[in-house]
């Protein structure tokens, strides 16, 4: 539904369901115009509802064609139609509600409810899309048990598919057939699912730790036969994983994933039945790169999480969406870590916090995990309530240890099974399971805003005392001011001159301390000494990024480097090597074109390069840059061309003087054999493919001729796309746009290999100038129905092509107005989205902010916004 003024609801609000629904049996009858939704609902008034109280069911965009109350058509003047509300007064304690609606799946572009996609019917009803279907509680306190009868024509659609074990199945009349499906395991309806099409079936099979044999099912297009292998193989690792870690069984006979070109999300977790996002499930050799079989194995491993956290126990309302969000999101990652390198995890994890979570968490639309009030619930499957969630779960895991933490898990799913929660629930179950106080700990999920969290040293060669006073702080937030201090794990340590690692004594009496500790920061200031140091030591802060804060220290570059090089911290050492960088590229800002260039910056690269003892993996990730987005975040008024041209001359300073370093790495890291997918494979992709992007960066003649032969015959897509982006991102321009064509000649029937090659034109400063963009968008592969090639051209433009989006005209920043505007009328999430490069325009200097203000202005002005990007459009311009 469209409004002007949307209303705001709060959590404050919250009142339990007059009403629960025991039982839910639907009839779909799907057709080409259209579908008729057959309903029947079992309901019951909550004993604690007054009696008489009138029975609310949501409803969107539905054409209501009969409404039965136990056996009996009620007239329109004994309900109230109000749109989306279907308001039935005067019903009896127990009944029985037949509904019968009419849809148009194949007329709805907003991608919510029941949908057309490549053909083939599906559906989305989280947040709340069922009631796009029919009349409902559209709300997650109301769980029913669900049996699904689907009809469709045989020919068109063999498959017809929905949540729980198929019960019967039949032939009807005019070629027509259906199948039935019950759920045991009673659920919200925002898990309903509901698939029908023409389309592959794979097949393969899981024993459970209990002996339990498992259906596992993929449904594919045809023509995507060969790129299941691989998200069937994480299914199977993260049902194993999840028995191990969390003790969780996969609990229906059969587990089915369905592949959707059309999607707005990446996946959703249905009860038995999770619908993926094309590009986040299908993958072969030859058209995913290394990061897509990598996001595919984590996605698959988080909507196979839900089945617990999230289905089996689900959230009351929409404000605890976190409760199964950052609790799968940090389950999906301990997984990914544990089938890859830890450390490499926990860097990509962390730079994606710090760079979107924490700018996030800066702007108009910050707001705590458990947000107090929303207007549109799309809007809030954040960063935050992910990202910052999940960070927030890890901090509870720090603080029990994995052993407490899992009593504490298993305390949870014992106690709330089959029921709807909190995030206080969650925390209590934590709480009676190890006996801590987590009282402060809440505070997490109430207050939004990154702490900062400052630290102070000094050093008494006197008494061999080293002090750190650490004081935090959390910076104002829309609606949020004077915050109190939070319950913080600060995890550190020590090393001495020689690099070695120091016993953290925190008393005269202490000999031999651990050399790594978790200080529990509670208040506004602590001050904790370290005895018996015979030197100065250099600290190291925050290891494994132990808490969501920022840490301001003031370290010199000397220490940095140190740190680069001798932390046993992984992360703490890559994050050295970025603080130094960034220090090295901020002071560049603004400065003339001769000034010098940190010469140590080029040694440590060097090092790094040359560095055949550390883990690869690591080292790739050492060797990247921060990104100009990042250095966005950290700056007080950013000036995007000034970052822009900082940065692009320390990388190019830095590309010319390792010339002959990157080359060797590139050579020493090719592979002769076949394909493989282990973390050392990855490791070594990603160092040639770095040298290559570097050495192309200044134009280098050999590394052209090196990239030409990559781009034509690399043997998978990680090295392919990654010459092709290192020439896009090139001077040589007859080469780019050859290699360009000839690729997209060779996958122009793959759409997600199109979406790559979007995409890498779109993030490029060089080939991603507005007038490309505009060309992009006139493509006969772009489709604005498709959200992955919105995504790809004018997502991939806004938020990774900085200098082009933020060109000092304003151009772009209108063209994304335009672009938001567009499609505000047929898929309003997809456009409050995109609207996201906007929201932070108080960030940036003066000649930016205006321009952006304006473009924002622009699509508050538009007729009939939708509630959607009215939220953020509106919030992002509130003082
Ligand atoms: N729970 C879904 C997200 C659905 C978003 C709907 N607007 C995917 C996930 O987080 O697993
Ligand atoms: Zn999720």
């Amino acid at each position: 539904m469209r409004t002007n003024q949307p209303q705001t609801i709060y959590l404050s609000d919250y009142q339990a369901p007059a009403y629960f629904v025991d039982q839910v049996d639907l009839r779909f009858e799907l057709f080409e115009d259209g579908a008729r939704v057959h309903s029947k609902l079992a309901l019951r008034r909550n004993p604690e509802a007054s009696v008489g109280a009138p029975l609310e069911l949501n409803g969107d965009s539905l054409t209501l064609e009969s409404l039965t109350l136990d056996g009996e058509a009620l007239p329109a003047s004994r309900y109230q139609n109000e749109g989306d509300k279907l308001v039935v007064p005067g019903v009896p304690a127990k009944f029985e509600l037949a509904v019968v609606t009419w849809i148009e799946p194949q007329k709805n572009t907003r991608l919510e409810g029941l949908y057309k996609s490549s053909g083939m019917f599906c559906t989305q009803c989280e947040a709340e899309g069922f009631r796009c279907i029919t009349y409902y509680p559209d709300r997650p306190d109301v769980m029913a048990r669900f049996r699904t009868r689907v009809e469709a024509d045989k020919s068109a659609y063999p498959i017809l598919l929905s949540n729980g074990n198929p019960v019967e199945q039949g032939d009807l009349d005019d070629g027509r057939h259906f199948v039935t499906w019950e759920d045991p395991f009673p659920k919200p309806a925002y898990l309903f699912a509901l698939v029908a099409g023409d389309l592959l079936e794979k097949k393969d099979t899981f024993t459970t730790c209990s002996g339990r044999n498992i259906d596992l099912r993929m449904y594919v297009e045809p023509r995507n036969s060969e790129k299941c292998d691989y998200a069937m193989d994480a299914l199977k690792r993260s049902m194993r994983w999840d028995e191990e870690v969390y003790g969780r069984e996969y609990d229906l006979d059969i587990f089915m994933i369905v592949a959707v070109d059309d999607f707005n999300m990446g996946a959703m977790e249905n009860k038995g039945l999770n619908i993926f996002n094309s590009s986040c499930v299908l993958a072969s050799q030859d058209t995913a790169t290394d990061a897509a079989f990598q996001r595919i194995e984590a996605i698959v491993a988080h909507e196979y999480f839900h089945n617990w956290s999230g289905n089996r126990v689900t959230c009351r309302d929409w404000f605890q969406l976190s409760l199964k969000e950052g609790f799968t999101v940090f389950r999906d990652s301990q997984f990914s870590a544990d089938m890859g390198s830890p450390t490499v995890k926990r860097i990509e994890d962390v730079t994606l916090l710090r760079t979107a979570q924490f700018a996030e968490d800066a702007g108009p639309m910050a707001h705590p995990i458990r947000p107090a009030s929303y207007m549109e619930i799309t809007n809030f499957y954040t960063l935050t309530i992910y990202e910052k969630g999940a960070e927030v779960v890890r901090m509870l895991h720090n603080l029990l240890g994995s052993e407490m933490f899992r009593k504490g898990s298993d305390l949870y799913f014992e106690r709330h099974d089959g029921q709807a929660v909190t995030t206080d629930d969650f925390v209590r179950a934590m709480e009676d399971a190890s006996g801590r106080d987590l009282n402060q700990f809440r505070l997490w999920y109430e207050q939004a805003g990154t702490p900062i969290v400052t630290v102070v040293d000094d050093y008494d060669e006197s008494d061999g005392i080293y002090r750190l006073t650490i004081k935090q702080s959390i910076p104002d937030t829309p609606g949020q001011t004077h915050k109190k201090p939070q319950h913080i794990p600060f995890a550190m340590g020590l090393l001495n001159r020689a690099g070695e690692p120091l016993p953290l004594n925190l008393s005269a009496e202490e000999q031999n301390g651990p050399q790594d500790r978790v200080l529990e920061l509670t208040e506004s200031e602590h001050c904790v000494e370290f005895h018996g140091l015979s030197e100065r030591p250099v600290p190291s802060l925050l290891r494994d990024f132990s808490a969501p804060v920022r840490v301001q220290y003031s370290w010199t570059r000397e220490q940095l480097l140190f740190l680069m090089s001798h932390d046993p911290d992984g992360f703490n050492r890559w994050d050295a090597g970025q603080r130094l960088a960034v220090d090295v590229i901020q002071s560049l800002l603004g400065a003339p074109d001769d000034a010098p260039i940190e010469p140590r910056l080029v040694d440590a690269y060097r090092q790094l390069l040359n560095n055949v003892s550390l883990d690869q993996a690591l080292v790739a990730k050492m060797l990247l840059l921060p990104s100009e987005a990042y250095l966005v975040e950290l700056s007080e008024q950013a000036d995007v061309p000034a970052i822009h041209a900082a940065r692009e001359r320390v990388l190019k300073h830095l590309a010319h003087a390792l010339r002959d370093e990157l080359l060797t790495c590139y050579q020493r890291n090719l592979d002769h054999g076949d394909y493989r997918l282990s973390p050392e494979a990855i490791a070594r992709r990603s160092l040639r493919n770095i040298a290559l992007a570097w050495l192309l960066h200044i134009d280098d003649e050999q590394a052209l001729a090196l990239a030409s032969e990559q781009v034509e015959n690399a043997d998978n897509m990680t090295d392919r796309l990654g010459a092709l982006r290192a020439m896009v991102n090139s001077r040589f321009e007859t080469q780019r746009n050859q290699a360009l064509t000839a690729f997209y000649q060779r996958f122009s029937d793959d759409p997600q290999v199109v979406e790559l090659w979007f995409s890498v034109q779109a993030s490029s400063d060089r080939a991603g100038q507005l007038p490309q963009i505009q060309q992009l968008l006139q493509h006969p592969a772009f489709d604005w129905k498709n959200p992955n090639k919105v995504r790809s051209v004018v997502g991939a433009f806004a938020g990774q092509n900085l200098s082009a989006f933020h060109s000092p005209d304003g151009t772009g920043y209108q063209f994304l107005a335009e672009q938001v505007c567009r499609l505000d009328d047929s898929n309003p999430q997809i456009a409050a989205r995109l609207v996201s490069p906007l929201t932070r325009w108080k960030k940036f200097a003066p000649h930016h902010r205006e321009q952006m203000k304006a473009a924002l202005e622009r699509i508050r002005d538009k007729d009939e916004l939708s509630r959607d990007v009215y939220e953020v459009v509106h919030k992002s311009l509130a003082d």
